[in-house]
């Protein structure tokens, strides 16, 4: 199987079908989604927050996961969506506040069907995917090589929120290490979180978030064939939310 993983998405709906029309996915005699060449897509979590339709996007990746069209592994915007749905006391910041907003405008029914949608999505979902024969690793924040195939507390707080260190940089962000220009394995990791103006690269990882709902634009990376593609965001520029590295 061959796939094409796509990174944070964050509510940006239309850039999301522009992307994957751009893919060459399409819909079939019975309206379901596919790629002649049988690929399937990769959502690599953060779904939603922010942007200005996460609701639109949750039923979309929900549609294709049904139809085995598509993959999805939760990122940390999902995993506090996912508590917020169960009732858990949880601050409504960070974006996550758009994403309410969409959901108290909806009607009671629509609410219930929604959010067990989006509930069943994050249950049924692995804290990281192995594919290609585990030589494909996709997981949200990215992953250290001792801990793939591992499942615990701290694998599940690198997965969400990367290398952090527990404290903050003066803008408030947190800080986070560079794990990836550490990272010497020889699986390909693809990974997001963390915006960055083009693709990053390091090794055999690369960072496909490349802030959609910061204006930069959405990427997919294609695997096996290592190739990228990205479509322009339709919102506006927000040049302090894109990181930069030293290589
Ligand atoms: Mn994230």
């Amino acid at each position: 199987m061959n796939y094409d993983v796509i990174g944070d998405i964050h509510g940006c709906y239309d850039e999301l079908i522009n992307l994957i029309n751009e893919l060459g996915y399409s819909r079939d005699q019975n309206g379901i989604l596919n790629h002649q060449d049988n690929r399937k897509l990769v959502f690599l979590g953060d779904l939603t927050d922010r942007g200005p339709e996460s609701l639109k996007v949750v039923h979309f990746v929900y549609e294709l996961l049904e139809n085995e069209v598509a993959l999805y592994t939760p990122g940390n915007h999902c995993d506090k969506l996912y508590r917020y749905f169960c009732g858990r006391d949880v601050q409504i910041r960070h974006g996550l506040e758009t994403t309410v907003d969409e959901f108290k405008a909806l009607s009671s029914n629509e609410q219930v069907t929604v959010a067990s949608k989006f509930k069943k999505m994050v249950e049924e979902a692995a804290l990281y995917l192995q594919l290609a024969d585990n030589q494909l690793i996709i997981a949200h924040a990215g992953i250290r090589e001792e801990f793939i195939g591992q499942r615990h507390k701290a694998v599940r707080t690198f997965v969400l929120y990367g290398d952090i260190t527990g404290e903050r940089h003066p803008n408030g962000m947190p800080v986070r290490r560079d794990w990836a220009k550490e990272y010497t394995g020889e699986r390909t990791i693809i990974y997001g979180h963390t915006p960055v103006k083009e693709p990053r690269k390091a090794g055999s990882t690369i960072n496909i978030d490349t802030g959609c709902v910061f204006g930069g634009s959405l990427t997919a990376y294609r695997y096996p064939e290592g190739q990228t593609i990205s479509v322009p965001s339709s919102m506006p520029l927000v040049e302090e939310k894109f990181h930069t590295f030293e290589d």
